[in-house]
């Protein structure tokens, strides 16, 4: 159990007093589920979350629990013959510098084995990588709903020797990894990553944002019913692509809504 958002590693291990996910990750058994008593953004101190043994790592919730890679490091590298189960949180401002062996999946990557990845209503952007900065995948399905992928240098999503499942109404800016008719590629007009209310920072949805109702409801449903700040989804009738729903003349956001009521 995950009980601090801090990155330390420190001499006590993972004990009810202190337990970082980089402890709990460590002392965890092969085939045990990491749970949190968190809430928050878990700020990477500067290196990667390394999974090399079987693991699921079930978050409270995407909206109540970010892992930061603090623009620094990437957030989770799976190593290879793995099983990684990663659901119930969201990855942001991940990069990872550019070098030919490991300059892939800013924000995620994962070697052979099988990476179940749960990232429905989720925004990846911002990241770094020479090959495939928002995630990248190699021999392991992916799954994506409902997600925005933009912004990440190196591109935004990134398969090597495998498919993509692409159950629809996801936005990625250059293209990738989409399928679906539902999905679609273009400018996801986002705002900077900053305070926008709720307990994570999101990148709000900018007016005349592509991503703004562009879920019909009852279609994928609304994947959840808020969105990651807590504001309540649908808001104008349909569901927004991400993990920020637009919402005209403030709502529960502090009013701060990425954009402002402009007609
Ligand atoms: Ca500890
Ligand atoms: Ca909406």
């Amino acid at each position: 159990m995950v009980n601090s958002l801090d990155d330390v590693d420190d001499a006590g291990g993972c004990n009810d007093e202190h337990c970082s996910l980089r402890e709990a990750i460590a002392f965890a058994s092969p085939g045990a589920t990491i749970t949190f008593s968190v809430t928050g953004t878990i700020t990477l101190g500067g290196s990667e979350l390394l999974i090399e043994k079987n693991l699921t790592i079930s978050g409270p919730g995407a909206r109540k629990l970010a892992v930061s890679g603090n623009g620094i490091s990437r957030v989770f590298l799976a190593k290879s013959a793995t099983t990684a189960h990663l659901s119930g949180l969201t990855i942001q401002n991940s990069t990872i510098s550019g070098n030919t062996a490991g300059g892939a999946g800013g924000g995620i990557y994962k070697e052979i084995g099988t990476l179940l990845l749960t990232i429905p209503n989720s925004t990846v952007s911002g990241n770094t990588a020479a090959d495939g900065g928002g995630v990248a995948f190699s021999f392991s399905p992916v799954d994506l709903s409902n997600s925005i992928h933009a912004n990440n240098t190196g591109g935004d999503c990134k398969l090597f020797n495998t498919v993509t499942t692409d159950p629809g109404y996801n936005l990625v800016r250059d293209g990738s990894c989409i399928s679906a008719a539902t999905s679609r590629s273009g400018d996801p007009l986002l705002g900077p990553l900053t305070d926008n209310g709720g307990p994570t920072w999101t990148h709000a949805l900018l007016h005349k944002s592509p991503a703004i109702d562009a879920i019909p409801f009852g279609s994928n449903g609304c994947g959840i019913s808020t969105d990651q700040r807590g504001v309540e989804r649908p808001q104008i009738g349909a569901c927004d692509i991400g993990a920020f729903e637009f919402a005209r003349g403030g709502g529960k956001g502090g009013g701060s809504n990425g954009g402002g009521p402009k007609k």
